[in-house]
Parts: structure tokens; C-alpha cells; sequence
């Protein structure tokens, strides 16, 4: 059961964090709504999260929906079932630490609310998603993250990091570069491609002429804005597409996710949240503590 808890830090706490990227790259980030930054993770760090993935997938954390999986079991047989971990980062202290990760969460400090002038770069993290991918399961059809996770000002950001290579054939990211512009939540309706797109819905009524995919190596990190029009493809390759996507948002904005009866959207405010960089000026309210479960993700490889 979900309780509050007092947190030690108080509103002036500062978390540190380096601040790389030049002011063409945010401006550009502000524009096209997409930056994709090559070996920000180092090897042996991809290698901890690979070994991490396995520990989750084998059950190894307290977790009612990840049960222990008899030893005998190969990696690939573990892994054969899922398409996704949700929340990995409320079990995992290694997922935990990587929502923490000081390089990404500098390049957060700069994108999340850079559209924003007056902006002091704080960011709190919401959500972690852990894809396994593995060959023949399907990708995520057209859509918006704020259509799921709602900021109040437009901050919503992904950083999408890549454990394998990535690329069209296992079912990298595409991007509609500048779709996030207008900050529009395009309608969304059932896809009817299940063999291509998992059971989420499509966002339609936009023109995909533009769309790019976006390949990149095992190490880089893609931040994308939460109106940004992205999906990705089925694996069509023999090789699984790993990729630990975590969601953060500008901390000064209130997050109305997941309100509650009773609650006021106007006043809603998830605190499930890690605070990664700068302060966080809700820090009075205390952090909710989340659950210690996980949802997991299995969609059936589709034949063929
Ligand atoms: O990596 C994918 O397949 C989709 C990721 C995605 O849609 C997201 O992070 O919002």
C-alpha cells in the first residue's frame, strides 16, 4: 500500500548535475523536439543494466508480478515473455540509480523546460519502462506521451537509452521532428494492425510523410518531448532491442497523472517522484512512496 513519508530534503536542497550541451543543441532540441546523444552510457554501465534486466526477469527482487523462474531456465527463455517492465525503478536499486544517472539527468536539466525562460533546470523523474523486445514482438504505434503522462507545461520528457543497437530492422524510435510545435494532442482510435503495433492505440490525423527513424548505438541516449509523434516497428531482426526509457518532467510543474476520485485536477499531484536535478519546491509535500511492484508488459510475438 502506497504511503506518504516525510523526505529529509528540504526546498533549498540543490542537486548538481553537469551541463554539457550548447546552446545551439537545447535551441535545436526546442525546434525539432528531439536530441539523440551518442555514448552517454559507458559500456560497463550498459552491462549493468543488461545484468540488472536478467535479475528482474528472473524474479530476483521482491516483486509479486516477477515471481522466481526455475534456475535451469536459459536467459532467452526468461526473456522470451516480455515485451516490457514498467516502474523497474520502484524494485531495482540499479534501475534507480540510472534514473539518477548524473550525465542524462544534466542533458535533462537543460531540454525538459527549455521552451520555458525562466526555467532553473530542476527535473523530477515519474516513470521508468525497461524493453526487452524480443525478435517477432510487436512496437508501439503513433503516440504522445502526454496523452498518458500529463504535464502543466508541455515538459514531459523521455530519455530513451539504448542497450542494444538500435534500428529499423529490431524496431528503433521514429520521430515526426517538430510534430511537438503547437503542443496539440492529436485523436487517438484501435490500430487494427496487431501483427505490427502492441494493444495501445494510434494517434492519427497528421501527416507522416516526415517520419524518421532513429538508429543509434548501444550507449546513446535519445530525449524526446512528451508532444513529440514517435513509434517504433515490429523486431523483424534475431536480436532483442533493450531499452530503458525513463520520464521526467520539469519539477515546478504539479503532475496530474493518474488523479484520484476526489482529488481536483487543478491541485493533483503525483509525488511517486524522484527528484534528479535542482531542487523540488513541492518537496513540503513529502514523496509518496511507490509501490515495490512492477507492471509487466507481455505481448505475443506475433507469427512470422
Ligand atoms: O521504444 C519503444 O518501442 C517505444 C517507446 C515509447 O513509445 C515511449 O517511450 O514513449
Amino acid at each position: 500500500m502506497a504511503s506518504t513519508i516525510q523526505i529529509e530534503r528540504s526546498a533549498t536542497d540543490w542537486i548538481d548535475v553537469p551541463r554539457t550541451l550548447s546552446k545551439e543543441q537545447v535551441s535545436a532540441f526546442v525546434d525539432n523536439g528531439f536530441h539523440v546523444q551518442p555514448d552517454l552510457v559507458a559500456r560497463e554501465e550498459i552491462d549493468e543494466l543488461k545484468a540488472d534486466t536478467m535479475k528482474l526477469a528472473r524474479g530476483e527482487y521482491p516483486c509479486a508480478s516477477l515471481q522466481p523462474v526455475a534456475p535451469d531456465l536459459s536467459d532467452a527463455d526468461v526473456l522470451a515473455r516480455i515485451l516490457c517492465i514498467h516502474q523497474p525503478h520502484f524494485v531495482s536499486p540499479v534501475m534507480q540509480q540510472y534514473v539518477r544517472h548524473a550525465k542524462i539527468c544534466g542533458l535533462l536539466s537543460q531540454l525538459a523546460a527549455a521552451h520555458l525562460p525562466h526555467w532553473d533546470g530542476s527535473v523530477k523523474c515519474m516513470q521508468s519502462m525497461l524493453f526487452v523486445k524480443p525478435p517477432g514482438f510487436q512496437g508501439q504505434a503513433w503516440h504522445q506521451d502526454e496523452i498518458y503522462i500529463p504535464t502543466r507545461d508541455r515538459s514531459l520528457i523521455g530519455a530513451w537509452i539504448a542497450l542494444d543497437d538500435a534500428t529499423v530492422k529490431n524496431g528503433c524510435l521514429w520521430v515526426i521532428p517538430g510534430s511537438h510545435r503547437n503542443g496539440y494532442l492529436y485523436p487517438q482510435r484501435p490500430h487494427g494492425n496487431p501483427d505490427e503495433f502492441d494493444a495501445s492505440n494510434e494517434s492519427f490525423g497528421f501527416d507522416e510523410t516526415d517520419a524518421i527513424p532513429v538508429e543509434v548505438k548501444s550507449g546513446a541516449v535519445v530525449f524526446f518531448n512528451g508532444y513529440l509523434l514517435h513509434r517504433s516497428l515490429k523486431n523483424r531482426s534475431n536480436i532483442y532491442r533493450r531499452v530503458l526509457v525513463n520520464h521526467y518532467c520539469n519539477a515546478w510543474s504539479l503532475l496530474p497523472w493518474g488523479v484520484r476520485p476526489g482529488e481536483h485536477v487543478a491541485s493533483a499531484d503525483r509525488r511517486t517522484i524522484v527528484p534528479v536535478a535542482g531542487t523540488d519546491p513541492y518537496a513540503w509535500k513529502g514523496i509518496e512512496a511507490p509501490p515495490s511492484e512492477v507492471y509487466l508488459r507481455q505481448c505475443k510475438a506475433a507469427q512470422g
